[in-house]
This record gives C-alpha cells, sequence and structure tokens, in this order.
C-alpha cells in the first residue's frame, strides 16, 4: 500500500518511516512528490493534520498520514502549541524557538517547568474520506535550564524525561519512538488501521 506522508518537516519524516518501516506501507514523504506545503489555519491539532493530509491526498491521489504536533508548556499556558514550528516567527530555526523558550521561562522555577509534547496523527484514506482516523500521543517532560544532546529535532534538546533522567535529544531513535508522543499516536494508528482492513 502506497502513502504520502504529509509533513515537509525531516525530523517527523525520519521518525515516521523508521516507525512504519516494519509494516506494509510504501512510505513516500510529500515532498519528494512534489507536494507543497499546506496553510495551517486551524485552530487545533486535528484541524491542522486533517488540513495537511487532506492537501496531499488531493495532489497526490494516494491515501496520506499526516502529523500535526507541538509542545505545550504548563507555565505559558499551554504556549507554543500549535504555533511550535514558528514560536519565535515566519522561517524560524529550531535553536531561535528554543532560544525563545528558555528566555520565556527565564524566571520559572524547576518545579513549574512542566511541559506536553503532542502528537496528532491522521490518516485519510482520499481526500474526501469522511471517516478520518485521529489518533493523539501525549508525552510529560520538563524544560530545561539549557539545551543537551544532538538527537532528534525541534524542541527536544530541551525536553528532559525524568524516566529516562536525560533530554529527548539523548535518546536512541529507536527508545525515542517507544516513548514519545508521535511512537504513541502510531501505535494507535497501527491498531486502528488493522481492525479496520479486518471489518
Ligand atoms: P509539517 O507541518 O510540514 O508537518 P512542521 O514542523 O511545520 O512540519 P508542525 O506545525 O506540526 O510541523 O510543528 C511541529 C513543531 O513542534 C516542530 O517543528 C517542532 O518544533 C515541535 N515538535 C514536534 N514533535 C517534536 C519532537 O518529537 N521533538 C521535538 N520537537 C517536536
Amino acid at each position: 500500500q502506497k502513502i504520502v506522508l504529509a509533513t515537509g518537516n525531516k525530523g517527523k519524516v525520519a521518525e515516521l518511516s523508521q516507525m512504519l518501516a516494519p509494516f506494509n506501507f510504501e512510505v513516500q514523504p510529500q515532498t519528494e512528490l512534489g507536494v507543497t506545503d499546506a496553510d495551517e489555519t486551524g485552530l487545533t491539532f486535528i484541524e491542522n493534520a486533517i488540513i495537511k493530509a487532506r492537501h496531499a491526498a488531493l495532489a497526490t491521489g494516494l491515501p496520506a498520514i499526516a502529523d500535526d504536533s507541538g509542545l505545550a508548556v504548563d507555565a505559558l499556558q499551554g504556549a507554543p502549541g500549535i504555533y511550535s514550528a514558528r514560536y519565535a516567527g515566519e522561517g524560524a530555526t529550531d535553536s531561535d524557538n528554543i532560544n525563545k523558550l528558555l528566555d520565556a521561562l527565564n524566571t520559572v522555577p524547576e518545579h513549574q517547568r512542566g511541559a506536553q509534547f503532542h502528537c496528532v496523527l491522521v490518516y485519510l484514506r482520499h481526500a474526501e474520506d469522511p471517516t478520518p482516523l485521529v489518533c493523539h500521543g501525549v508525552w510529560p517532560g520538563i524544560i530545561t535550564l539549557s539545551p543537551a544532546g544532538n538527537g532528534g529535532f525541534g524542541y527536544d534538546p530541551v525536553f528532559f524525561v525524568p524516566s529516562e533522567g536525560c533530554t529527548s535529544a539523548e535518546l536512541s531513535r529507536e527508545r525515542k519512538a517507544q516513548l514519545s508522543h508521535r511512537g504513541q499516536a502510531l501505535a494507535q494508528l497501527i491498531a486502528l488501521l488493522s481492525q479496520v482492513s479486518h471489518s
């Protein structure tokens, strides 16, 4: 089964391709198929994931999986949330976003630096699919005082995972996949897909 991966984020492509490798899908990132980024006009992860999946399914005629994700920080009332990729402005790099976050939490003590990564994965059979499969994973952690680690992408260097005693950028890709918001959402999606295809 050929599927388009409706994301332009290389970090997501790397993680999702590896997680989907054991299953019977031929996954193609949208950029390899010439699909441009969709306009993310929704106000929730779910809306944006549906917009991206629909855009890629329409452009390719293939089933699509989209990932809308981000970091919700308790002390910032859930920000940057759906705006995580462009927290420090349009075209911001991961390190711009990290610096802005550390600045915003400058006076916040360790016991109030709780945060969660969220990942919504949407699977659409085709652009007009009225019953998208929607899965949501949540991963709790603590925002560090400074970055550590070179793995992963985005906010991983400042996301401390208490059970592992390190940041998510210091985990192997395999370990991150077992624990992460994305890993959790994908496990749900695989379970749903197998139910649907057997019904
Ligand atoms: P696409 O819309 O093309 O998929 P994007 O990067 O714009 O790419 P989002 O709007 O979903 O995607 O923003 C997600 C942001 O949340 C991402 O850019 C990171 O900054 C952050 N993020 C999501 N998952 C993450 C993870 O596993 N580790 C670190 N940061 C993550």
